[in-house]
């Protein structure tokens, strides 16, 4: 079985939503990251930037979650079509370097600490804006991200178009966007991973 050792968060859900959607049997192990337990050092070994999530397999365990998708992807053979790959890394590898650090930081200047920094909430702002309006406009022409199948690459970016209430962006307005996302919303292993430590949490809807 594998244990999924993590924390309810964006990153946190890619993961277990993953596992629902291959139907793998997994156990979720909490790591409270505001107690810090992402820095003990029996974590730090299989995790030596202190983040969650982990995943342990066997004998072998994998940080970042992207390399966990792409393992999850090929382990299974799900989400992740060999001839559709160069186009599913590049949507995964973007959500993975920008648009996943990048709200990140909009949530932690809009949201959390509202007032501290002009500069910071103006500026992601603007990026979380841009990234809705590109998102969309990849939607515009393509009904999943890496083209007509629902892949990796969306399951990595959907945990963070959920907390578009924080966002203040207004996702309706971005039709293509929303279409994408009510789509994957009402899928059973979204809604059943989206709420990974059994609280009761449900998808936001659009
Ligand atoms: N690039 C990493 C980012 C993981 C990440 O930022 N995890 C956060 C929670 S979402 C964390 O563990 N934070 C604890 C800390 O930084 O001390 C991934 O996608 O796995």
């Amino acid at each position: 079985m594998i244990e999924l050792l993590t924390a309810d968060t964006p990153n946190g859900k890619k993961i277990s939503i993953m596992l629902e959607e291959i139907n793998y049997e997994y156990k979720v192990t909490k790591i409270n990251i505001f107690k810090d337990e992402q820095f003990e050092p029996s974590f730090r070994k299989i995790s030596p930037f202190s983040k969650i999530p982990v995943i342990k397999d066997g004998d072998i365990s994998i940080f970042e979650s992207g390399a966990i998708l792409i393992y999850l992807g090929e382990k299974s053979g799900k989400f992740y079509n060999q001839d559709e790959r160069l186009t599913i890394n590049q949507w995964l590898m973007g959500q993975m370097a920008y648009i996943g650090p990048m709200l990140g930081q909009h949530h932690q200047f809009h949201h959390y600490n509202p007032g501290k920094s002009e500069f910071g909430e103006e500026r992601y702002f603007k990026i979380a804006k841009r990234i809705y309006e590109d998102l969309d406009e990849r939607l515009s022409q393509s009904e999943y991200l890496a083209g007509k199948n629902y892949t990796i690459a969306d399951i990595a970016t959907f945990p963070w178009i959920a907390r578009h209430e924080i966002h203040d962006i207004g996702l309706k307005k971005f039709k293509h966007l929303t279409r994408w996302y009510s789509n994957i919303a009402k899928r059973p292993a979204v809604i059943k991973g989206y709420d990974l430590l059994k609280k009761g949490n449900t998808v936001p809807s659009a």
